[in-house]
């Protein structure tokens, strides 16, 4: 026996022992202990296994003192284990500093962008009247933002709408490719797809090369409608658009139909709302005119029909497109157009 062993070592040995397990933290920790000490090779089997060593007078009353040390630490290890460790037992002694017992920390949770609010609202005031909702690319070729909608290449109404072109010709030395001016390509996508009666409800972002002011962005959201069948007439695009507006605005505000034109309309007309801001009175949102204008509309072309194989004489349907900002403004009594994507929190926390 190579240690002098002696009832002050065997004390020692349980002194340490004791001391040791009161800071043990985890399962793991204390039977790392136990080994140390009662495993095949711990200290205390150590011992027992050279009891021979020692002198055979003292053998007996040693192979006692040890046997009820080793039972001792049994029990002491035993004990321990039934502490009830558990992960936040052992996470918040690990790092003492951290209570996990408090209650957490809110989380920040955004809310839907002012758009996007009114986008769906639009959607829910026409899906009773049985609108689908479709939605396209805003990279668009030439043909269908412009050629399919009665507006050729020579066409003046091109120039309200010269917009962003994308960098990339075609084999007739062409630039077909543009960030789409408004969600009307949309009609002749699904006209070309889809056999009458048709109604859809197209949402969606638009770009245009424009300057900016209180009521101009170059980059907007429209939504587009569009209703064909057999027997669709003027009537039917006036009391859609009148239920669509009591849904959103309710019954007090006025609405005012304008003749206007637009190439893949005939008729064609605009659609405003009477200003919230000035109450009709004018002002710098409403243009002083007193009115905002929220949509243009009109009968769909009997060209666009055609150019889409419809036969003009059997169908019959009505198109509208809205600017979602511009209704947003309206029903929110926002100033100042430039705000929506102005990345404000100040501005965007209100909705
Ligand atoms: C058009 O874009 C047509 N495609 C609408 C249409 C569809 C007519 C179907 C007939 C049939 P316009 O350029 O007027 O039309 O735009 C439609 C709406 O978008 C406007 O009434 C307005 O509410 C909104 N809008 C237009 N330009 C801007 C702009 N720069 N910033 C914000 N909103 C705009």
């Amino acid at each position: 026996m190579s240690e002098v062993l002696n009832i002050e070592k065997i004390g020692q040995i349980r002194g340490n022992v004791i001391s040791e397990i009161s800071k043990l933290r985890s399962k793991d920790e204390i039977s790392n202990l136990r080994i140390k000490y009662l495993g095949r090779k711990g200290i205390v089997s150590k011992l027992l296994r050279s009891i021979h060593e020692i002198p055979i007078d003292q053998r007996k009353i040693f192979g006692q003192k040890l046997n009820i040390l080793k039972e001792e630490l049994e029990l002491l290890f035993e004990e321990k284990s039934n502490e009830g460790f558990n992960e936040f037992d052992q996470f918040n002694k690990e790092k003492s500093l951290q209570d996990i017992s408090l209650p957490g920390r809110k989380g920040i949770i955004g809310n839907l962008h002012p758009t996007s609010k009114v986008v769906r609202e639009i959607c829910k005031a026409f899906t009773p009247m049985g609108f689908q909702i479709v939605e396209g690319p805003e990279i668009e070729l030439d043909k269908y933002n412009f050629e399919l909608l009665n507006i050729p290449k020579d066409h003046p109404s091109r120039d309200m709408f010269d917009t962003f072109w994308v960098d990339w010709k075609n084999d007739k030395d062409e630039y077909p490719l543009l960030m789409r001016t408004h969600t009307s390509p949309m009609q002749a996508r699904v006209m070309e797809g889809s056999i009458p009666p048709i109604r859809v409800l197209v949402p969606g972002k638009v770009f245009r090369y424009e300057a900016t002011d209180a009521s101009h962005e170059w980059h907007f959201f429209q939504v587009e409608g569009l209703a064909v069948d057999k027997g669709i007439t003027f009537a039917d695009l006036k009391g859609t658009v009148y239920e669509f507006a009591r849904a959103i605005f309710g019954s007090e505000r006025k609405i005012r139909f304008r003749c206007d034109y637009f190439p893949f309309v005939e008729p064609g007309v605009d659609v405003s709302i009477d200003c919230f801001i000035c109450e009709g009175g004018g002002c710098r949102v409403c243009s002083k005119t007193g009115w905002i204008e929220i949509m243009g509309a009109g009968m769909v072309h009997p060209k666009v029909l055609s150019s889409v194989g419809y036969d003009p004489e059997i169908y019959s349907g009505f198109a509208f497109g809205m600017g979602v900002e511009r209704i947003a403004m309206l029903k929110y009594g926002i100033e100042d157009i430039r705000l929506f994507y102005s990345n404000d929190l100040r501005f965007l926390k209100q909705f």
